[in-house]
């Protein structure tokens, strides 16, 4: 049989024919198009998904809530941490990085719907000055850090199939913002197929799959089959610090959280950040039958996301905020297929709309949810990894990102983070700087990552000026 009917009757035979039903109007392009993404299509992961998450309806995929505790996590000096552990850890870090032992790692395949942002989210702008990208701030961190340790560190992308192109040429019209190019990897991630709630696949059009990117935790995967673990292995780099594209605060190379990562041991290592509320929307790290896992908002009932301990603290407090510091190694074995290494991150089910056609070929726009996406989350990896480990780390520095176009966890709530920030800094180093009880300046201004990308570097800048700039309405320090 040839290739195309081999395919076609494989589809047939496991009961998913209907992505075919137009194949005989198609055009030769078109008919080409349809055969590749299906060649890509994992029948017998899908028939898996559809037996152990689709088949039962959205109600019953329960959580396992059994033996689930708050896991414990490295305190902040401030908050009653080992001081000098934390000292020891950010001399660790420090050295790491000067041996270049150190990569960023930006997760950028997202979708961004509910920002209603066109473009990748990455190139959205948020400085409160001069208007810079995502991906600018990111990159000016780490040409900040790769100067500060005497080396330029590489910078790992994932993209998606939808914003990969795009996202490129981005860095491309900005000269990658003055980073080496041969430094900055990019990469795209799988994708997987949408099926309806009857677990047959969909079409997006006559002659396309409804495929959508299988998540971050989808990274793991992907940073194995691009290649980019080979990378980090010639280049003498077993470290990666994880974080995602939409939070501009976030530490991107922050020593004390790398020492802590490698004093440990730890193949795997995430900040938590105390919940500001019970009801805000993180996940939860717990243990679990002697595993650290994260539980998501949606899947720990309320009751239990609202529980006190005596003092009245939140007793499932530590909120995780998706900044990680991975392992190589541990990618790598978290990055083969299941049949290969015997573990793989699960799956999850997102009910969504999913644009498709009916069975005359017409274009579905659905109001409604109208079938499952499939992703995978990184924090997933956390009970296969070998002296997990959680610290926590101050809101303020590490956590403000971009979500929402308006209310909560938007760009105005971004933008006053990032202004109560440089308000901080300034404070400490003796400018006087009114601010409202938040921490708010009355004035705007802003602080390039070639200033100050953290306190430490901020007071060194500082204190390098002989002459103090003025702090006046629109002050920009570089
Ligand atoms: C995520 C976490 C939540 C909390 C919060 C902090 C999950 C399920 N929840 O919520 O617990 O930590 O972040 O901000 O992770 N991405 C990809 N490929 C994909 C999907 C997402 O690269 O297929 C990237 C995306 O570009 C972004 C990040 O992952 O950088 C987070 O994605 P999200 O907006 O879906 O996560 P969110 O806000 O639901």
């Amino acid at each position: 049989m040839a290739a195309t009917a081999q395919l076609i009757d494989r589809f047939q035979r496991a009961g998913q024919g209907q992505v075919f039903a137009f194949f005989d109007q198609l055009t030769p392009a078109e008919q080409q198009n349809l055969l590749s993404e299906a060649g890509e299509i994992d029948l017998a992961e899908v028939e898996q998904l559809n037996r152990t998450l689709v088949a039962k309806t959205a109600g019953a995929v329960g959580v396992d809530l059994e033996g689930l505790a708050p896991a414990p996590y490295e305190l902040l000096p401030a908050n009653g941490g080992d001081a000098a552990a934390w000292a020891a850890a950010k001399q660790t870090g420090e050295a790491a990085l000067r041996a270049g032992r150190v990569a960023a790692f930006t997760v950028a395949g997202g979708q961004g719907t509910r920002l209603g942002y066109d473009g990748p989210k990455g190139t959205f702008r948020v400085t409160p000055v001069k208007q810079k990208s995502l991906f600018q701030i990111f990159a000016e961190k780490i040409l900040a850090a790769g100067n500060r340790y005497g080396q330029p560190l590489h910078w790992f992308i994932m993209t998606s199939h939808q914003n990969h192109v795009a996202t490129e040429a981005f860095f491309g019209e900005h000269n990658h913002f003055g980073l080496d190019r041969a430094r900055v990897h990019f990469f795209r991630q799988g994708r997987m197929p949408a099926v309806s709630f009857e677990g047959k696949i969909l079409l997006e059009t006559k002659s396309s799959l409804a495929l959508s990117p299988d998540g971050h935790g989808g990274s793991l995967r992907a940073l194995a089959r691009s290649g980019a673990l080979d990378v980090m292995e010639r280049a003498g780099i077993d470290t990666l610090s994880y974080f995602q594209v939409d939070n501009p605060l976030v530490r991107a190379i922050d020593p004390a959280f790398i020492g802590w990562h490698l004093i440990k041991r730890s193949e795997l290592t995430s900040k938590m950040v105390p919940k500001a509320y019970a009801e805000e929307k993180v996940g939860h790290f717990c243990t679990q039958r002697g595993k650290l896992i994260v539980v998501e908002y949606s899947d720990l009932p309320m009751a239990i996301q609202r529980e006190t301990d005596a003092a009245g603290k939140l007793r499932y407090l530590a909120g995780s905020v998706a900044i990680h510091m991975l392992d190589r190694d541990f990618i790598r074995r978290m990055g083969q297929s299941a049949g290969d290494a015997g573990v793989a991150l699960p799956f999850h089910r997102a009910d969504k709309k999913i644009p498709t056609v009916d069975a005359t070929g017409a274009a579905v726009k659905p109001e409604k949810a109208n079938g499952v996406k499939f992703e995978m989350f990184v924090f997933d990896a956390l009970p296969f990894a070998t002296n997990p480990l959680v610290i926590e780390a101050r809101r303020a520095d590490d956590f403000s990102p971009v979500k929402n176009a308006d209310g909560l966890d938007s760009p105005k709530t971004c933008r006053e983070d990032q202004l109560r920030q440089f308000a901080r800094w300034l404070v400490a180093n003796g400018v006087s700087l009114p601010t409202d009880a938040t921490g708010l300046p009355a004035i705007t201004g802003e602080v390039s990552p070639w200033f100050g990308y953290d306190e430490d570097s901020f007071a060194a800048s500082w204190a390098a000026c002989a002459v103090k700039p003025a702090i006046v309405d629109g002050y920009y320090l570089t």
